[in-house]
């Protein structure tokens, strides 16, 4: 009865635990589900790697078991001293050349890998992106275009995108699991990777390298959108109007608002390249707020009131004379217009129940 009881908590703690995890793995931010060219090689390797330590472990097992049956003390020959056999040559060799293979099962193919994801040798003929980091966002700049934006990068599916990185100030790494690996971005020396979505969809972006207080909140996006999708959203950016005068008087007010309290110094609408803050051309279509936050009126004017409470040690705490509650309702419905597009993939539905 109590090895019953046993075996049916073990069982519950793993249904529990599989319940729990299974949350785990969601939202595109997954590199075991992946939807990209980099992330597909990535994903070949981990599953060659583990067969191989698989095989291992199966044989060591089995060899292991085998020794403790075979070559138990019995009864009756507890003096018996089985045969000797260190130094037997042909043991020797088996267990040095067999792992001198299997390291090359694994080696070839991720040395082959490395050289293919390091090669940039085509980067002229493709989109480039100059991508920068900051603490605690990104900003992407499409060179030869006249687009600034940031936190979300829409990039063409199936097309190779290379991103050229560097960071403003601590080092940044960018890592969006489903598309590629990781690349370090540094303050001192420009590091460049591509990315090559195979399906249109969001696909959830990390800094990941420690980078400040809010470095486990530097979440970006990168969208990818068919070709036509894609030139669509070029356009559209290319022809925002940053002055554009508001449809809605509370936004009129709003944006004057934006102009006086000091927010215009760091934060650009359009395509001039000031950088201190994120460029809010296309605020209204962002996926989130501050990279986080759901995007609506409530959080922007919560804010716009105090960004320390959201995301600690930010560049924008303290910087612009004091906002009322009233004030920021209004800047918040002045930046929520701004919607230059609307290019969103196919996959994406307009209710936000799918995060
Ligand atoms: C000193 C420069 C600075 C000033 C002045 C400033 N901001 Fe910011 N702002 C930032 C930075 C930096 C961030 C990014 C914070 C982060 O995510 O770490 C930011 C983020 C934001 C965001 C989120 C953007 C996004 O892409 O989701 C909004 C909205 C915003 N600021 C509005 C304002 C408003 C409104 C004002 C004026 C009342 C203002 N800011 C003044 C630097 C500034
Ligand atoms: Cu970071």
């Amino acid at each position: 009865m109590k090895g019953w009881m046993g075996k049916l908590r073990a069982f519950s703690l793993l249904a529990l635990t599989s319940l729990i995890l299974s949350g785990c793995g969601k939202e595109n931010l997954t590199a075991l589900d992946p939807k990209g060219y980099g992330s597909n090689i990535s994903f070949n390797l981990i599953i060659l790697t583990t067969v191989v330590m698989l095989f291992v472990l199966a044989v060591v097992v089995i060899v292991f078991t085998i020794v403790l049956i075979r070559f138990r003390r019995k009864k009756g020959q507890e003096d018996y001293i089985p045969k000797q056999v260190e130094g037997n040559k042909t043991l020797e060799t088996i267990w040095t050349v067999i792992p001198i293979i299997l390291l090359l099962i694994i080696a070839v193919p991720t040395i082959m890998a490395t050289f293919d994801l390091a090669d940039e040798s085509d980067a002229s003929d493709h989109l480039n992106v100059e991508v920068t980091g900051n603490q605690f966002w990104w900003h992407f700049n499409y060179e030869g275009k006249e687009i600034q934006t940031s936190q979300d990068l829409y990039i063409p599916v199936g097309e190779k995108v290379y991103l050229n990185m560097m960071s403003s100030d601590v080092i940044h790494s960018f890592w969006v699991p489903a598309l590629s690996g990781k690349m370090d971005v540094n303050p001192d020396n420009e590091n460049t990777m591509y990315l090559k979505a195979e399906e249109e969809g969001v696909y959830y972006g990390k800094c990941a390298e420690f980078c400040g207080p809010s470095h486990s909140l530097m979440d970006f996006k990168v969208i990818a959108v068919s070709p036509d999708k894609f030139d669509q959203w070029t356009d559209d950016m290319e022809n925002a109007d940053p002055d554009a005068e508001p449809d809605k008087a509370v936004a009129r007010e709003g944006k004057s608002l934006f102009e006086q309290k000091n927010c215009t110094a760091c934060h650009a609408i359009g395509s001039s390249p000031t950088q201190i803050g994120p460029n809010l051309t296309d605020f209204g279509n962002r996926t989130r707020l501050a990279g986080i936050k759901d995007l609506n009126k409530e959080n922007v004017v919560d804010w716009i009131m105090d960004p320390e409470a959201i995301k600690p040690g930010n560049k924008m705490t303290g910087q612009y004379p004091d906002v009322s509650k009233d004030e920021a309702g209004k800047i918040a419905e002045y930046l929520l217009q701004l919607k230059p597009t609307d290019v969103t993939p196919d996959t994406v539905s307009d209710s936000e129940d799918d995060d």
